[in-house]
């Protein structure tokens, strides 16, 4: 089937996502209407952290997938499939043992054909192999660590960027835009941490960059005080931190605390209201994150999409990874669609159908909220940008657009 290839989400409207699904797609073959008994109900999970771990980035990734399955379920494009989508949650709490029971249990439903998420990288690769032995196709929104599509796994894609690309850009900014000459590296040692701190310290050191000392703590740890008297005797211009916001914050509080004078810079994971609300706006302060993408005010749907997630989420701003959840949302849906058209919407949840699904999600061609989406032939993104943010008067404000 080639219709994917042809099938365009434009950003002008958001309610796009699943009105467009089917623009330019060719006409339904086998049995694309609904049955008699109503339509196919198929499920798609959101594995996220909810209740542990980076909960207020897991509990955005809910949120801006429930609102494109709402939206989906309203569309006459998925009535006229004969379909009715459902999330189904589940809390891997951050941690890669939980993750694998979450993705058995997803995989244990027969009616489950696809997954939006994990957030961590460590949660993300275990679970991937589980979804790859049942045919459920896996988006994450917000897993950067590149290994998890270097697996093999045809089921397998992201719609964020990686690390391989992150880690590099910000040590682009920390040398030529801020003029940093020296840093600490310091990672939580998970697959994320790890991998996002050697990719900066490596650009870091290919710019002229001085590394005055590393360090591995735990996404656990809380208390820095140890690592922050070790650093402050190198005299830094800069900590850069691999890990996300819940350690990460308490690293920054204790440094600047401890007497450190220069800032914290990290990755995606630290870019949250709650890095700044843990380490107390004035110690968080002039600190920098990098995030995948575009802030959402200059994306082209950024606007509808923040329309029609207020509606739905009164006083709620989305947190880093919900747009990126909105999306990767989309493209199950879109691909669950085209398949029912090949295969019929009682078969879209069959080998046959997950195998279309698998392959119509490699083939997307669309624009959502976040910018174009396609897939390389891993499964990644071929939206590489990367945006500097800074903590400015108790807030993340953006610093510098992608280079
Ligand atoms: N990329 C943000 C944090 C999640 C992870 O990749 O582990």
């Amino acid at each position: 089937m080639k219709v994917s290839t042809k099938r365009m989400l434009a950003a002008a409207s958001l309610l796009v996502a699943v009105a467009m699904i089917s623009t330019g797609c060719g006409g339904s073959s086998s049995g694309s209407s609904s049955t008699s008994s109503g339509p196919t109900e198929v499920k798609i999970g959101i594995g996220a952290p909810l209740t542990a771990g980076a909960t207020a980035l897991g509990q955005g990734m809910v949120r801006g997938a429930e609102l494109a399955i709402e939206q989906a379920n309203a569309s006459s494009t998925v009535t006229a499939a004969g379909l009715k989508f459902t999330p189904v949650s589940g809390d891997d709490q951050g941690d890669p043992k939980t993750g694998v029971t979450v993705a058995n249990t997803f995989a244990s439903d027969p009616a489950l054909v696809g997954v939006m998420g994990h957030l961590n990288s460590g949660v993300s690769i275990p679970a991937s192999k589980v979804y790859a032995d049942k045919k459920i196709v896996m988006i994450s929104p917000a897993s950067t660590n590149p290994a998890l599509t270097q697996q093999g796994l045809s089921n397998v894609f992201r719609v964020c960027t990686t690390d391989a690309v992150q880690g590099p850009a910000a040590a682009d900014f920390a040398t030529k835009l801020l003029g940093f000459k020296s840093v600490y590296v310091v990672d939580d040692s998970t697959p994320y941490g790890e991998g996002l701190a050697k990719a900066f310290a490596d650009q870091f050191t290919a710019n002229g960059g001085k590394v005055v000392g590393t360090a591995k703590t735990s996404d656990k740890d809380s208390d820095f005080n140890a690592l922050v008297t070790k650093m402050k005797s190198t005299n830094p211009d800069f900590i850069y931190y691999g890990g996300v916001y819940n350690a990460g914050a308490l690293l920054a509080k204790q440094a600047k605390d401890g007497g450190i004078k220069g800032p914290l810079m990290g990755g995606d994971g630290l870019y949250d209201p709650q890095f700044i609300a843990l380490a107390g706006a004035a110690e968080a302060e002039g600190d920098f994150a990098t995030s995948v993408g575009l802030p959402i005010d200059k994306l082209p749907a950024g606007q509808d999409f923040l329309t029609a997630y207020n509606k739905k989420y009164p006083g709620q701003a989305p947190a880093a990874y919900d747009a990126y959840s909105y999306d990767a949302a989309n493209v199950i849906i879109a691909a669950v669609v085209e398949a029912a058209k090949s295969v019929g919407a009682d078969k879209v949840v069959s080998p046959a159908g997950r195998d279309e699904i698998i392959k119509d999600v490699a083939a997307t061609n669309m624009v959502g909220v976040t910018g174009p989406i396609a897939f390389d032939k891993n499964g990644d993104t071929t939206n590489k940008a990367i945006t500097l943010y800074t903590v400015s008067g108790g807030k993340w404000i953006t610093k510098a657009l992608p280079q």
